[in-house]
């Protein structure tokens, strides 16, 4: 049994999203209103299927993938830069690797006691996220 993700998340700490957004290239002006957000994560997960959808006042993300299946990512509204993306576990954490102009690209989620973690990789950046139940 894979580790279940289900359910509606609100971000409680986001260490160095900053520099994580600074290593993706977003402007000053949207890193100011983005740091500001406290975006929230709905995980719909049925086995290796997943729907993350990512919203907050500003901007909504969504991401649907097959674990193992690697698939083209545009990151609209984000930086918008194209990569292919494949997700695999890694015991019971979910592993991304985003190929592409950025070197070292990806993120892993996993659960730790009632919580749900993030890290968000890119270049030699690291941004760490935690959400709780919503
Ligand atoms: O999550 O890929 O859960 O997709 C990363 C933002 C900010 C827009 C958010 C909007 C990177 C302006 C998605 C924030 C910074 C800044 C809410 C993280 C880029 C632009 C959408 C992510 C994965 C794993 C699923």
């Amino acid at each position: 049994m894979p580790a279940d993700f289900n359910g509606t998340w609100n971000l409680v700490s986001n260490d160095n999203f900053e520099g994580y957004m600074v290593a993706l290239g977003i402007d000053f002006a949207t890193r100011k209103i983005a740091k500001m957000l406290k975006p929230q994560k709905v995980i719909k997960q049925e086995g290796d299927s997943f729907y993350i959808h990512t919203t907050s006042t500003f901007r909504d993300y969504v991401l649907q993938f097959k674990v193992g299946e690697e698939f083209e990512e545009d990151n609209k509204g984000l930086d918008n830069r194209k990569c292919k993306t494949l997700i695999t576990w890694e015991n019971d954490k979910l592993v991304c690797v985003q190929t592409g102009e950025k070197k070292n690209r990806g993120w892993t989620h996993w659960l730790e006691g009632d919580d749900l973690h993030l890290e968000l990789r890119c270049e030699n950046q690291v941004c760490r996220q935690v959400f709780k139940r919503a």
